[in-house]
């Protein structure tokens, strides 16, 4: 695609719809030193968007993997149903009594509850909990209509846990909070931040080489199969968030030595907050693919840089290759040369594109839903980034060293060193891994994606559930790379096998030529 042929698709929008639209594509070209890209904005009315909204960044990603608590939706039944694991973070506990994952609670508020309000409801709601459940504790997550007739939600939550004596949290994320969940996710972190990690009495982590994982929600089994390489390599995992993670856990996650950082955009503010507050620097992994898998293990092995732990990783990785190498083989031979368009969330549209890559399939179009101008060009952006009052809506949060509990994990100096090898602290963004030539789009909406595909007609389309019976019905196989489409798990080792069997089964598959796309 050139730049005449970008024209002739926007020149259908309206000359103000154009002109937004086009500050949020970029044709890459490497001989640039940045290409500037609009993101975080809000979508045009009337455009069909494939983002969710503040409640489910917030309630449905950060918080509802937490499986040790109560997870209350105060709304319309809507939000909570569409909310109710449809995400897949799958989750297992010792005692079965403590995990409330598969519950979705809510308080159903009716018209009645929109013309009185609905603050009596949410009281008894949690009083209901608190006597079936009896769990350790609660998050109550607005939605929009809470927040236009005003209850006070802080309130109810206060009084609730004077009354009941447990940690109760209020989430102020209605849907309308934000252009998209990005502003939930940022939500969420503040108040765990605020009132969970760190609550917890641990001075010291109770084993070798303690991590947390940041941003990995367990996916289709993701973080157990990120955990299985971890544990075998020696790491004692504290906490996870919030992939099968818990309030327990998530209470000592001061105690890590580092904290890595899976998905950047829902979790950067806690990895910040963190280095700020206990003096932990984060690492930049992905865990995607058997080349990223292997090189944040590495990393993260020169970060303890103690040789018997790099050594340890070495032999794991080594074992590890050889086992599925052959495997990855078989099916490359299936998706060789082909092409894929990869469009998710606030991450994965750049952290699929190298597992694509090992198969054999070049990445021609990607982009993200709701990521910030730092998550396409690099964190280096940031001070640059304009605050529009969108952006203000939501409070940042301002934490301090923490007088007891702060301690530089690295001395300044070898920090300096580290940060040449390492990213640490740094995430450089999707950008500069795409190739000359190839299309970056920030909110792609349906119409875009029907001419993106009529021209490139790519043998692959990694997206989500609103956009992929469009596309197979133009007689190209989607893959969803949000839920997995039933599978999973596709991180570390493991997961490349998984995702390389998926997508190959998706080409071998009689049905597409039973499909006529419409350019035939
Ligand atoms: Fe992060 Mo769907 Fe994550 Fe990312 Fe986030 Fe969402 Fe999912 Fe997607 C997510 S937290 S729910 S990696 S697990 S909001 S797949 S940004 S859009 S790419």
């Amino acid at each position: 695609i050139n730049e005449k042929m970008l024209e002739e698709i926007l020149n259908q929008y309206p000359a103000k719809v154009k002109r937004n639209r086009k500050k949020h594509i970029i044709i890459r070209d490497p001989e640039q030193a940045r290409q500037e890209i609009e993101a975080n904005t809000r979508t045009i009315p009337g455009i069909i968007t494939n983002r969710g909204c503040a409640y489910a960044g917030c309630k449905g990603v950060v918080l509802g993997p937490l499986k040790d608590m109560v997870h209350i939706t105060h709304g319309p039944i809507g939000c909570g149903y569409y909310s109710w694991l449809t995400r897949r973070n799958k989750a297992k506990s010792e005692d079965p009594t403590n995990n409330f994952l598969s519950y979705c609670v809510s308080t159903d508020m009716q018209e009645s509850d929109i013309v009185f309000g609905g603050e009596k409801k949410l009281a008894k709601a949690i009083d209901e909990v608190m006597e079936i459940f009896k769990p350790k504790a609660i998050s109550v997550s607005a939605t929009c209509p809470v927040g236009l007739i005003g209850d006070d939600l802080n309130a109810v939550v206060r009084a609730a846990q004077e009354r009941h004596g447990i940690k109760i949290m209020a989430f102020n994320c209605e849907g309308y909070k934000g252009v998209s969940q990005s502003a939930g996710h940022h939500i969420a972190n503040n108040i765990l931040m605020e009132q969970v990690i760190g609550s917890g009495d641990l001075e010291e982590a109770p084993g070798k080489y303690p991590i947390n994982i940041l941003g990995e929600y367990n996916i289709g089994g993701d973080s157990w199969e990120v955990e299985r390489i971890l544990k075998d390599i020696g790491y004692t995992v504290l906490a996870v968030m919030t992939g099968d993670g818990s309030y327990e856990e998530l209470k000592n996650a001061h105690v890590a030595e580092l904290n890595l950082v899976q998905c950047h955009r829902s979790i950067n503010y806690i990895a910040e907050m963190l280095e700020v507050k206990y003096g932990t620097p984060w690492l930049k992994v992905n865990f995607i693919g058997v080349q990223a898998t292997i090189d944040s293990l590495r990393n993260m092995a020169l970060y303890f840089g103690d040789a018997e732990l790099i050594s340890r990783t070495e032999e794991v990785i080594a074992r590890e290759v050889a086992r599925i190498e052959p495997i990855m083989e078989q099916y490359k031979r299936i998706c060789q040369g082909k092409t894929a368009f990869c469009f998710v969330g606030g991450s994965r549209g750049h952290h699929y594109q190298g597992l694509f890559g090992e198969l054999g399939i070049e990445t021609v179009l990607a982009g993200y839903e709701f990521a910030h101008r730092d998550d396409y060009e690099g964190r280096e952006v940031i001070p640059d980034i304009k605050l529009d009052a969108d952006t203000k809506n939501i409070p940042e949060l301002h934490v301090e060293p923490d007088e007891r509990r702060f301690r530089l994990k690295v001395s300044p100096e070898r920090m300096e060193e580290l940060k040449k090898k390492i990213p640490l602290s740094y995430y450089k963004g999707m950008n500069v891994e795409m190739k000359e030539g190839h299309i970056i789009v920030d909110d792609l909406n349906h119409y875009e994606t029907e001419e993106f595909i009529k021209i490139l007609k790519p043998d692959i389309f990694a997206s989500g559930i609103k956009d992929k019976y469009v596309v197979q019905k133009m007689g190209i196989p989607a893959k969803q790379i949000h839920s997995y489409d039933y599978s999973g798990p596709y991180a570390g080792f493991n997961g490349a096998i998984k995702f390389a069997e998926d997508v190959a089964m998706g080409f071998v598959s009689p049905t597409w030529n039973f499909i006529t796309p419409p350019w035939k």
